[in-house]
């Protein structure tokens, strides 16, 4: 049986990509999309990345700077992720794996499941056990205005997207309300309606909020107080109508332990790149099971794809094309679905277009 990859180098370069449409939110907007776009090379020649979204501009060149410092630990090293994240969190077990560090260990761990998958000539899916299988998407917005959105609302809706995301919170309850009801009307009855105040209110101003806008049947109403507030979580989903879903700020599976002990939340959706990478979501996923808790992607839909096709809990895959703009082949959504595919997981960079997005 031939031996593993051996590392030989890690590449992190820094993108500024273009987005579809600029993400507003109840807590800061996103013009542009900052990626760090990982390359992890080995001494049989095949490559592994993967991509992590900075969310700021700010950060690129110290999370960069972060990898490149990190593969030092990994040159000559097996390219076997569940061992490197093993060892990678040993080695800043007193430093913390949160923030930009739980960042980069995601990031490396998802290129080296790519890498692995791609060495086998299969899709990262298949590899877990799986099936490359369509799996139901829901087209996410920022903020919305009704009147100047309402094409790109129908357009989704048009395209075969049934469930569709927006974010609210910027504006007073009662702008809120409103928004959630012409969006309601826009995409009609039969199509799941989510809402995202972004970590923006309080308990007492989440709990008003909700019950302005439960009439309008939304899905659920996502992270409507600070991530790390899981006692506030619990109070509003104490009283709302409606399912509270949170996740993507959770470091690694000890915060999602938390949250489901503080009840803090109905609905989970972990982020491949703060859970721990695949290797961290398929933790998280047996903890989903366990506790009965429907299980969505966030961000990073090409990755995402992979992992929530083997989730027992499964419910929805959040497509927000972040990096499409620097893809050789970019995702597509088909019907509303999006299907994980390979080798490994899926992606290519168009080095052009990543020379043209650098930053400046
Ligand atoms: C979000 C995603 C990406 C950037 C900022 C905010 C949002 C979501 O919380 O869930 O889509
Ligand atoms: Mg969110």
């Amino acid at each position: 049986m031939p031996p593993l990859p051996i590392i030989r180098t890690v590449r992190a370069r820094p993108v500024l990509a273009p987005m579809p449409r600029p993400l507003r939110t109840a807590s800061g907007n996103i013009p542009v999309s900052p990626l760090v776009l990982i390359d992890i090379d080995t001494d049989v020649g095949v490559p592994g990345r993967a991509y992590l979204f900075g969310y700021t501009a700010r950060v690129l060149k110290p999370l960069c700077t972060l990898i490149d410092e990190i593969s030092g630990l990994l040159l000559g090293k097996p390219a076997a992720p569940s061992e490197r994240l093993a060892q990678l969190s040993a080695a800043f077990k007193l430093l913390g794996r949160q923030g930009l560090l739980g960042m980069a260990l995601s990031g490396i761990d998802m290129a080296l499941w790519d890498l692995v998958a791609r060495s086998a000539g299969r899709p990262v899916v298949e590899l877990l056990g799986g099936e490359a299988k369509p799996l139901p998407a829901y087209d996410s917005f920022g903020l919305v205005d009704p009147r100047e959105d309402r094409a790109a609302l129908e357009a989704s809706v048009a395209s075969g997207f049934t469930a569709i995301k927006i974010k609210i919170g910027a504006g007073s309850p009662a702008e809120d309300a409103e928004t959630v009801r012409a969006v309601r009307e826009i995409v009609g009855p039969g199509v799941k309606l989510m809402v995202d105040l972004n970590q923006s209110q309080n308990p007492v101003d989440a709990i008003g909020r909700i019950e302005l806008l439960a009439p309008y049947d939304p899905t659920w109403v996502e992270e409507p107080v600070a991530a790390e507030d899981l006692a506030g979580h619990a109070k509003v989903r104490a009283v709302s109508p409606v399912p509270i879903q949170t996740g993507e700020n959770w470091w690694f599976l000890a915060d999602m332990a938390h949250a489901i002990e503080a009840e803090a939340c109905d609905l989970a959706m972990p982020d491949l790149m703060k859970i721990g990478g695949v290797t961290g979501w398929l933790k998280a996923m047996g903890l989903a099971e366990a506790a009965s808790l429907p299980l969505s992607s966030h961000i990073l839909p090409e990755a995402s794809a992979h992992v929530l096709a083997v989730s027992p809990t499964a419910h929805y895959l959040e497509w927000l094309d972040l990096a499409g703009a620097v893809l050789a082949d970019p995702f597509r959504p088909e019907r509303g679905m999006v299907t994980a595919r390979g080798p490994g997981l899926g992606m290519d960079w168009d080095e052009k277009s990543v020379l043209r997005y650098a930053p400046g």
